[in-house]
């Protein structure tokens, strides 16, 4: 049995993740940890706590973590994701409550709990897992492995021409992970440029799914849909998603490579972005893998029996 830990900040893609880790027979979901980013961090733990509900998992523990990065101010992403990050499906309040206990303390417990078992998914800013490592840092050496959502690979970012979202949020959070001495598996925004997004005249299996999970997944990906549409992209993006499942089914990953990864907090202007030395022209010691090509066809299965519920 996998033992995941997913850090979240719960809105549009990272729902599909998590309704793809909870309905894994594989895995179990020890923790969900929660910190701001797409939107602000209540909005993001009641979208959490909703999700488990949605899953039928309403058990697994959510814990809240940080409110904003480590040095700055919070950048949302609420033009994506609608006001309260699902799409403005204004779903009703979530009947359950959070766990009690720092999400930070949540994330060291677990990998001392679960030493050497631990996978931990970074889909948000890295703030919670920079507090954690900073905090105890033999942490790496507990955790099997950290698969991170973030980043380019030598490729357009998403939120400045030089940065992915999560690292721009909070770039001294990804250069202290990045930096810290973890396994990681980086799942760049470019993989889900070319191989995570489902487009319109890919849609209609889902559509004819039609039910309470289906429809649950169009309502909170509606309002970024809308947003892609305007920028000339026409359906769903799933970064989180699929970082789930290549983590679930590493098979899913048809090409990889081992480089050596930093994130610049300094740039005038590209601060977040996320130095990939493919050439290994620094003669650094590689320390992440990172995912370069990825089989959509057989996510798009994963995700329809996710949503078949
Ligand atoms: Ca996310």
């Amino acid at each position: 049995l996998r033992r995941l830990l997913i850090d979240t900040d719960t809105a549009g893609d990272d729902v599909t993740a998590l309704l793809v880790a909870l309905h894994s027979p594989e895995a179990t979901v020890e923790a969900i940890t929660v910190v701001a980013g797409n939107v602000y961090l209540d909005q993001c733990v009641r979208n959490a706590l909703y999700t488990t509900e949605m899953a039928g998992k309403p058990e697994v523990p959510v814990h809240v973590g940080a409110a904003k990065p480590l040095m700055r101010h919070l950048v949302t992403a609420h033009y994506v994701h609608g006001d309260d990050g699902m799409g403005n499906s204004n779903f009703p309040e979530p009947k359950r409550s959070v766990t009690e206990g720092h999400a930070v303390d949540a994330i060291l417990d677990c990998a001392d709990r679960f030493d050497g078992q631990l996978e931990i998914i970074g889909q948000g800013p890295l703030t919670n897992l920079a507090l954690a490592v900073t905090k105890d840092p033999s942490l790496p050496s507990k955790v099997k492995r950290l698969i991170i959502m973030g980043g380019v690979n030598n490729a357009r970012g998403n939120i400045t021409p030089a940065a992915e979202f999560n690292f721009y949020v909070d770039p001294e959070a990804a250069q202290i992970v990045f930096r810290a001495g973890f396994d990681i598996l980086l799942s760049p925004w470019d993989i889900c440029l070319h191989h995570g997004i489902i487009y319109r005249d890919e849609m209609a299996p889902f559509e004819a799914l039609d039910t309470e999970l289906s429809r649950f997944w169009f309502s909170v990906n509606q309002h970024a849909w809308k947003f892609l549409n305007e920028i000339g992209i026409d359906g769903i993006s799933l970064p989180d998603a699929i970082t789930v499942a290549l983590t679930l089914d590493p098979s899913l990953i048809q090409q990889s490579g081992t480089y050596f990864v930093d994130v610049e907090t300094k740039g005038e202007m590209t601060a977040g972005y996320s130095l990939v030395d493919v050439g290994g022209v620094l003669g650094k010691e590689p320390n992440a893998e990172v995912v370069e090509k990825f089989d959509k066809e057989r996510f798009k299965e994963i995700l329809l029996e996710v949503l078949r519920g």
